[in-house]
């Protein structure tokens, strides 16, 4: 049995409950519980075998209910509930809703009254212009939902950056057992950092590949196999992805894993600084004529170049190399020199966790210092605090900050921006605030010139401190709303704001490209979690990952500083 696969059925349990607008907790509860199974490192299966219904339940997560439904899927193959819930849908409909833009109401009366029931008939009737005679529908919303098909299928093939690492480390731990494997690497996007990764890329270094291929194309999460080589294998995971594993020898590694890290843009430029000297280089080494000259190492590698070390986050063809050639790779900020995280939520709002329990979690990753920003009262959805309520989470921070020993806490907000640029919060009460963070979460699609001058009056109240998740955008869901990042840069650099990277993997916003632009500028980056729970805390490596992307070090991060140094960059 396959983790996988169950917590993919959690994962459509959730989705349908949200469709049914089930009750949060609920649904919370399920995706929590996929969550946990996909990042156990451990088979469900061999832990019912050993503990029963108690193993299971002592998994994070996991209760009574769902360790019931998790004995039922080992001992039958399925979950009776889940297939009862997805009967209650009519066909095609979980599909439609799943499209960007397209809420499970419309979903639900398309399918339902028009026998729209596929995205392909959907697509087909909004470009004959059909959809915007349905009632209730117009050419807005058409539109709209051509935008969304197109943002589909923009992302196919694609996942997220937590869910291919957790399915390499899976892959890379089981072939880590075996004693011929002297290393295991993942390459590729992955080792890249790239927000999106089309493929897994492996990579092994052994002398013999018998038993490592074996192991690979056979291991649980391999749904088939491409090809099954005696350098090079290809399997499909259960989750409908691909993974590649490459076997060389000791000799080949720098070079190997030089090659398959990328980008390809990147080892082009290698291939061609190779032939200017008349040398070659492939997976397999630098060579001179058929003389190996170079490869065992990565460094050796840029070396035989005059080139510095190359970090793979920077291996994009953006500079890289002229950098390296003058010696100003910059030394780029690292998860260890995060000191704290200033961007969460509690059960005050939409998060799982107390104060308490987010503060005890974050003092475990070992941080000077987090602030709790719960969400304000237009953003209803999330249950966002009015003044009162606010006044009343700020007492209950302070109390619980007297409390928890060993980390700060400080009291701050995810202020809205209203559609007018200004704040949820009265100035009086902002004053108050640690930290006030400010975001947009409504009105999406004004016009750009509209959403910046937006944006840009949000920065002149003088208690705003951070940007946060600039662009809005939710990879594969929702397109960033459009904002020109150049002014609102320019603007954070005038009016002493600092911007965001939001670690959620479908955020990483701002993205790589901008880091690097508010670097330039003199922008002060601080990278959060945003974590809504205790375990979303651990995030906070792909908001690195990002950053690095983006050419930052330790001192254009500002929750790199000690306490005493924060909260002197967070007065103005
Ligand atoms: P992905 O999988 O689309 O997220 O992106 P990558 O960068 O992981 O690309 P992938 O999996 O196709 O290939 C892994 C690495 O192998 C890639 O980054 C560079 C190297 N590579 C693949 N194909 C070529 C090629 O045609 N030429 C060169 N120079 N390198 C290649
Ligand atoms: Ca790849
Ligand atoms: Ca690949
Ligand atoms: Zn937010």
């Amino acid at each position: 049995m396959d983790n996988n696969e169950l917590a993919g059925i959690f994962r459509r349990i959730a989705e349908l409950l949200a469709l049914k607008a089930e009750n949060r907790f609920r649904i919370r509860a399920y995706q929590q519980a996929a969550q946990n199974i996909e990042h156990l490192g451990q088979n469900l299966e061999d832990i019912y075998k050993t503990d029963g219904l108690a193993g299971l339940q002592n998994i994070p997560g996991i209760g009574h209910d769902l360790s019931l439904k998790i004995e039922e899927y080992i001992k039958t193959g399925r979950v009776v509930s889940y297939r009862k819930l997805v009967k209650e849908f009519p066909k095609g409909m979980i599909e439609l809703a799943n499209i960007p833009g397209l809420g499970p109401k419309t979903a639900l009366l398309l399918a339902k009254k028009h026998r729209i029931d596929s995205p392909a008939k959907l697509e087909k009737a909004a470009l004959a212009g059909q959809l915007r005679t349905l009632p209730g529908f117009g050419a807005k919303k058409e539109e709209n939902i051509l935008r969304g098909l197109d943002l589909k299928k923009k992302s196919r093939g694609r996942f997220l950056l937590d869910e291919a690492a957790a399915q390499a480390a899976l892959i890379v731990a089981e072939l880590q057992k075996l004693p011929e494997a002297k290393k295991v690497l993942p390459c590729g996007s992955l080792r890249r950092g790239q927000e999106t990764i089309g493929d897994i890329d492996i990579l092994v270094i052994a002398s013999k590949s018998e038993r490592i291929m074996n192991t690979f194309v056979s291991l649980p999460a391999v749904r088939n196999i491409l090809a099954r080589g005696e350098t090079k294998s290809s399997v499909i995971l259960k989750n409908g992805m691909q993974a590649d594993l490459r076997v060389v020898p000791a000799k080949s590694f720098g070079a190997a894993a030089h090659y398959f890290t990328g980008s390809k843009a990147h080892n082009i430029h290698i291939r061609q600084l190779a032939q200017q000297k008349g040398w070659k280089v492939s997976e397999y080494g630098i060579f001179k004529g058929n003389k190996q000259i170079g490869g065992a190492t990565e460094e050796e590698v840029f070396g035989k170049f005059g080139l510095q070390y190359i970090p793979p986050e920077l291996r994009e063809m953006r500079g890289e190399f002229e950098a390296a050639a003058k010696g100003k790779i910059p030394k780029l900020v690292a998860l260890t020199e995060i000191k704290g995280d200033l961007h969460m939520h509690t059960t005050a709002t939409d998060g799982e966790n107390s104060i308490e329990e987010m503060a005890l979690a974050a003092r475990e990753l070992g941080y000077e210092y987090i602030a709790i920003t719960d969400h304000t009262q237009s953003t209803r959805i999330a249950g966002g605090l009015n003044e009162k309520e606010t006044r009343e989470n700020i007492r209950k921070v302070k109390a619980t900050a007297k409390k928890v020993k060993g980390i700060a806490i400080l009291a701050g907000a995810e202020v809205d921006i209203l559609p007018d640029g200004t704040l949820d919060l009265s100035d009086d009460l902002l004053k108050e605030l640690d930290l006030v963070l400010a975001s947009v979460h409504s009105n999406f699609k004004m016009p750009g010139e509209k959403m910046t001058a937006r944006v840009v009056k949000a920065f002149q109240n003088k208690y705003v401190r951070v940007f946060t998740h600039p662009t809005g955008r939710l990879l594969g869901e929702r397109a960033p709303y459009e904002l020109d990042l150049e002014q609102v840069l320019q603007a954070a650099k005038k009016f002493g704001i600092m911007i965001e990277v939001n670690s959620h993997p479908a955020r990483l916003d701002l993205t790589d490209v901008w880091c690097k632009r508010a670097k330039e500028l003199g922008v002060k980056i601080v990278i959060n979690t945003d974590a809504h729970s205790t375990d979303q805390l651990q995030l906070m490596k792909y908001g690195v990952l990002t950053a690095r992307r983006g050419w930052l070090a330790k001192q254009d991060v500002a929750n790199t500083l000690p306490l005493r140094q924060l909260l002197l960059e967070l007065k103005r």
